[in-house]
Formats: C-alpha cells, structure tokens, sequence
C-alpha cells in the first residue's frame, strides 16, 4: 500500500515527514516517482496528469490539495473511488485573513484613496460605519461560514446565500435561486465563495450585478469561471458598481492583454487568498486515510453529482 502525491514538492517534503512519523506503514512518494503503481491506494493532487489513473489499479481515495475540485478532470476517475478536497484549518484561516482584508478596503474606500493618490489629492472621504456597510457572501461553506463569522465581529450587518437553507447566530441566511434577488438588493459588498460547477459558471454577470445596490463592490474568491468578464467591466464602468477585487480569474494566469490588469476599479491577485498549509493539511490527510481505513465517513468527500 503507498500514497502518491503530485502537486507543490515543499509541500509534499513535509508531508513525507509526517507519514514517516505517523503512518510509516503508508510508503509515501512525490511525483514523478510512483514507486509501483500496482501499490499506489492514494493519490493527492491539483491537478490530475491524463492517463495517470488508468495506470494505478487499485486506487482507493483520491486526495485534491486544494478545496475547490473544478480544476479535475475526473472522466476517468471511476465513481466508485471516492474523491476528498482539501478542509483544513490552515487554508482556512488564509481565506479569512483575505476576505477580511478585502472587505475592509472596500468599506475604507481604499481604491478611491489609491486613484487619489496616483493624483495627489488630499481629500477626505467619509468614514462610513460598519453598521451601515451590509456585507453578503454567497456560498456558505467551509469558507463562507468561517469568513463571515470574523466579519459579524466587526459590526458589519452579514448575510449568506447557499443552496440547502441554513442557520448561522447572527447571520441573515438565504437559501435557493428565489431567495437570490432580495440576498443581492440588501448586499454593499459581495464576497464570492461558491464552488464552481454547472450551475455556478458564470453567475457574477450582469443580471447579478444590476440586483446589487448601485455603488456595490464585489470580492471574488471563489472561481474566475464565475465572472462573465464583459459584464463585470460594463458594470464598473457604467458606475453600477464600484471596486472588483479578483484573486481568481479565467484562464490562469492572467494574460498580459487582458483588461482585468489595467482598469482602475480592479484589483488583481494571482489566486493567493488563501494556501493548503502543509503541517495542518498533513495531518488532515493522515486522519482521513485512518478513516478510511476503519470504515468512517471521510471529511471533504465530495459529492460527484452536485459537483462540490
Ligand atoms: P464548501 O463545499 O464547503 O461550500 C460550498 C458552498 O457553496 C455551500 O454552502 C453550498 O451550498 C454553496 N453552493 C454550491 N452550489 C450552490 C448553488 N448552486 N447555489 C447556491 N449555493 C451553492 O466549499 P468551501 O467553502 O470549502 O470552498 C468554496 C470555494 O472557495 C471552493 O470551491 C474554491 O472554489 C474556493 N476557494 C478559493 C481559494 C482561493 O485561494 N481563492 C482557496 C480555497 C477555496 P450548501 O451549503 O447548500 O451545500
Ligand atoms: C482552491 C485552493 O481551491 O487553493 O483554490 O484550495
């Protein structure tokens, strides 16, 4: 039985520590060493390199390293081998850190403070409260949950929108397509973390963006592929909207050409919200292949049809 895994070698440096020390029975290889594929029972990747799979008959799980799955192609993965994305703290605490920094720009009229600098203008803004700023997050997860439970702490009236309805201390819960339009009219700032399948491709568009109120910014964490490109630079030009902050785009990187890079009201960064950190995500992994093992539900298992 070993475990294979392709993806960041520092990383996978320390996940071979950990193994060694808390799963020695686990032979524990980093890409493009396979060892022999007969052996492999798990994989973790990003990414999956075609025709990998087909050569590794007895998988059992397959491990992404990250939290988002749409990046797999798993047309060949078989149904019956489960599929786990990452959940762990370290990867969550980066995405706080981000969605927070992020929305409190946007509240602090950052941006604006930016293009008036390029101008050397001295001028004041006024200081909003937090109170008055309604902050929406759309996706309720692993993610969504943890970032706004660190921004109802600052004051900020917070509201979610997910798919099943849930309940959340503190937080104005919306739940399906039809909750959407009064989710989105009561949103000054929209911060993006949906997973990206069929049914989420492309909902920051214009029908979304006029829902907002005028002056709304917009935070995307999630996927690029949520962004209709077009419709995103039509609204902040029109002035519907007034900031993008974008650390994910379609495609990635970001094409030298592309308008993202030099339009004022959008700030780019290149997909770094938030890391697996590879201490916390070892263990993480470790205590599920233990669960796996013994027969217990796996966390982050994947649900194929939903697509997340
Ligand atoms: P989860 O699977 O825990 O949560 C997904 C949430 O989205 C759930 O609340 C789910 O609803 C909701 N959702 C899914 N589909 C729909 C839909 N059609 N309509 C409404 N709500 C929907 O994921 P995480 O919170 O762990 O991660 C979310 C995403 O964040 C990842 O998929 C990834 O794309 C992105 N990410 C980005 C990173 C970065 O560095 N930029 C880092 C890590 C993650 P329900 O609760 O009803 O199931
Ligand atoms: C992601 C991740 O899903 O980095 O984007 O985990």
């Amino acid at each position: 039985m070993s475990f294979l895994y392709k993806s960041d070698p520092a990383r996978g440096a320390v996940w071979a520590r950990h193994f060694a020390e808390r799963a020695p029975e686990v032979p524990f290889h980093i890409w493009p060493d396979v060892g022999d594929p007969a052996q492999v029972r798990y994989l973790a990747v990003w990414t999956m390199p075609a025709g990998l799979v087909e050569t590794l008959p007895n998988l059992e799980v397959l491990f992404c390293v990250g939290a988002g799955i749409d990046q797999l192609d798993l047309s060949k993965v078989p149904d019956s081998i489960p599929v786990v994305r990452m959940v762990e703290p370290g990867l969550v605490a980066g995405m706080v850190e981000y969605a927070t920094l992020a929305v409190l720009a946007l509240h602090r009229d950052w941006p604006a403070y930016a293009a008036q600098q390029r101008e050397r203008k001295w001028q004041a803004l006024r200081v909003a409260r937090a109170q008055e700023r309604r902050v929406g997050v759309m996706g309720l997860g692993v993610m969504g949950q943890a970032v706004l439970e660190k921004l109802h702490g600052f004051g900020f009236p917070c509201a979610g929108w997910s798919r099943a309805a849930r309940r959340l201390d503190g937080i104005e819960c919306h739940a399906g397509e039809d909750a959407l339009p009064a989710f989105l009219g009561r949103t000054d700032i929209l911060v993006n973390l949906l997973p990206l399948t069929a049914e989420t491709r492309g909902i920051l568009s214009r029908g979304l963006f006029e829902a907002l109120p005028r002056g709304a910014a917009v935070v995307n964490v999630g996927r690029g592929g949520h962004v209709v490109a077009g419709d995103l630079i039509a609204a902040l030009d029109a002035g519907h909207l007034s900031a993008a902050i974008l650390d994910v785009t379609d495609p990635e990187p970001l094409p030298p050409e592309h308008p993202f890079w030099i339009h004022p009201r959008i700030v780019v960064t290149p997909h770094i919200a938030s890391e697996t950190q590879p201490e916390t995500s070892a263990s993480v992994v470790i205590d599920n292949i233990r669960r796996h093992q013994r027969g217990a539900p796996l966390v982050g298992l994947v649900d194929r049809q939903r697509g997340y």
